[in-house]
């Protein structure tokens, strides 16, 4: 019987709760409060206290119940030496990323946005459609949601063009890499899709100077965090007619402030952080089949590397 300390800082904390104990029925999970020191096996959790963790060295393992490892990683030095932290690998986010992405996408390429303001104002227009070879996506972020939404665009038949890290080929696909490849991908794209961890490395990524390297009349979709964005850049050069328009799901600041400038700017669609959710069930079955593969002493996907920041 395992002891499993629970944390999940969530509109939804009770929905896992709930899920966890059906999921871990002969094992004893509970709800970590302040001062709560007693020893636990493993740790689930989501954007948990430096409180919570801190000293927790006999930990096996800390399971995320999301993909992004950035939250965590802020802890530093409270996190427990030598204590894997385990991310979430796709359980159900690719194909929610997938939908969201080509939903934004053909809404701009078939101008989809340019009718819906027409039929407002009652007019029957047709406009020519854009060019399909020269609307090139550019998946910056090549991890396994990376590759689902790049999967995703090519049956569409867009070309293209992915960035990462580290060279990765995928068929069909034109990989640029490294800080060196980052100018010609940027140069290439029409269509910036951002699905990058949150680094120090990649934290305003997205600012005037990048930016602008895109071809006049671009469009940037980011489904990643609202910080790989500088967001008065961004504003500015939509505002200027360089970039056609954006659709974001992530932001500095969440819930978006009501006195936020994107909010007047018609060109720039707003999601609140729906693009993927953490499914209940098929994540808990994902920790729970790590956890079951960690006790046979195998190895397991989705350890975070600290010194990589994902
Ligand atoms: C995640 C998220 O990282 O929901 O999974 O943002």
């Amino acid at each position: 019987m395992a002891s499993i300390l629970f944390y999940a800082d969530s509109q939804h904390e009770q929905e896992w709760l709930h899920t966890l104990r059906n999921a871990f029925m002969h094992d004893v999970v509970r709800t970590w409060t302040p001062g709560d020191h007693d020893a636990a096996d493993y740790a689930i959790v989501w954007k948990p206290p430096a409180e919570m963790l801190a000293g927790r060295t006999s930990l096996k393992a800390i399971f995320l119940l999301g993909a992004g490892a950035d939250a965590i990683l802020q802890l530093g030095d409270a996190l427990p030496q030598g204590v894997s932290v385990v991310r979430l690998d796709d359980a159900g986010m690719g194909v929610q990323m997938a939908e969201y992405v080509c939903h934004a996408l053909l809404r701009y390429f078939r101008r989809f946005d340019q009718y819906e303001a027409q039929r407002d104002q009652g007019q029957w227009q047709f406009l020519m459609p854009f060019e399909k070879n020269e609307f090139t996506v550019g998946v910056l972020g090549l991890g396994v949601l990376g590759q689902r939404i790049v999967d995703a665009v090519k049956q569409f038949d867009f070309p293209v063009l992915g960035w990462s890290r580290t060279p990765k080929h995928i068929d069909g696909v034109t990989s640029y890499a490294g800080a060196e490849g980052l100018d010609g991908f940027l140069r290439a794209t029409k269509v910036l899709v951002c699905i990058l961890p949150l680094t120090a490395e990649t934290r305003g990524l997205l600012n005037q100077d990048n930016l602008q390297k895109l071809p006049q009349g671009a469009y940037l979709i980011n489904v990643a965090r609202g910080a790989h964005v500088n967001e008065d850049d961004l504003l500015r050069l939509v505002q200027s007619g360089h970039i056609a328009g954006a659709t974001l799901d992530v932001f500095q600041q969440e819930p978006l402030p009501a006195e936020h400038p994107f909010w007047q700017e018609s060109r720039i669609q707003i999601t609140p952080h729906m693009a993927a959710m953490s499914l209940f069930k098929e994540s808990v079955a994902q920790i729970a089949e790590k956890m079951q593969t960690l006790e046979q002493g195998l190895p397991i996907r989705g350890i975070v590397d600290a010194s990589r920041g994902y």
